[in-house]
């Protein structure tokens, strides 16, 4: 009897953790856009499990997310992408804004990366459920692919002048084992990409600065060189400032 009894606060267990992430994932689908509807977001979501359902946890690649990137095609102006690496509270508060003023997008203001931030999931050999806790965290994770492959996807979108918001309090504001380094900065692609621009943040504890061989030999030596570069320090502060006043500024570069 306690074994039955057991098993079956196992499963339930398992199931509503099952639903508890499938629920959250087709709120926020439905939550972005208004149009989005419980059908659309369902068929989203059974496309995304595909990609790392019964498979062992460490073992999924970017890949294996090529049928969710084709389902969900950015929308938003190519020419306002702004990539960012160690600088997600900021840059995300920089570029808030209400939709009809947004003119600076990154990836959470898409779809996917609006309902993926800052979920965890995996799956697991033998089982057809999604997990969303005990998930190990492996180069070839369940989350580390999508990242992958999501910023892949939205780097390739990317047109015109591309800004990226790095971290002046970081010895390697361009870090070779980041998303920016690893995935984003080669699938920059002139002419399509005209030009990049850096804006460091800098603040109390600046360790870094635009002459840094990090961002003039490492940085270039990744870009496409028909790319045209730019980097600006600018205080964190002043980047708070801009996040408030900014009704009349158009673009990611222009309230700096
Ligand atoms: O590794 P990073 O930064 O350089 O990645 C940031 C870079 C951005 O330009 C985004 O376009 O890559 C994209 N990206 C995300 O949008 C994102 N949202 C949440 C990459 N990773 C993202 N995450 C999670 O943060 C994810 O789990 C990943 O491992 C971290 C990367 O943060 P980072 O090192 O500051």
């Amino acid at each position: 009897v306690f074994a039955v009894i057991f098993a079956v606060v196992i499963w339930k267990v398992l199931s509503n953790q099952q639903q508890t992430f499938s629920r959250r994932f087709i709120s926020k689908c439905l939550e972005y856009k208004k149009d989005n509807n419980e059908s659309y977001c369902q068929q989203i979501f059974h496309v995304f499990e595909k990609a790392y359902i019964g498979k062992p946890m460490c073992n999924v690649t970017m890949e294996d997310y090529d049928d969710l990137m084709a389902m969900v095609p950015f929308d938003h102006p190519c020419h306002q992408t702004m990539l960012w690496s160690k600088t997600n509270e900021l840059v995300h508060k920089y570029t808030a804004k209400d939709e009809d003023k947004k003119d600076c997008f990154t990836l959470e203001d898409t779809l996917l990366g609006y309902i993926l931030n800052d979920e965890r999931w995996c799956g697991k050999k033998g089982s057809n459920e999604t997990f969303d806790n005990g998930c190990d965290d492996c180069a070839n994770s369940a989350v580390r692919s999508f990242w992958d492959s999501a910023s892949a996807e939205f780097a390739e979108y990317a047109c015109g002048n591309v800004t990226v918001m790095l971290s002046g309090s970081e010895e390697k504001p361009f870090n070779p084992f980041s998303t920016f380094a690893r995935v984003e900065i080669k699938r920059l692609k002139h002419p399509f990409v005209k030009k990049l621009n850096v804006i460091l943040v800098t603040g109390n504890k600046n360790v870094s600065n635009c002459a840094a061989d990090n961002l003039n030999i490492d940085l270039q030596k990744a870009l496409d060189s028909n790319i045209l570069y730019s980097c600006n320090e600018v205080p964190e502060s002043r980047i708070r400032e801009c996040s408030s006043s900014s009704d009349t500024d158009v673009g990611c570069v222009a309230c700096l």
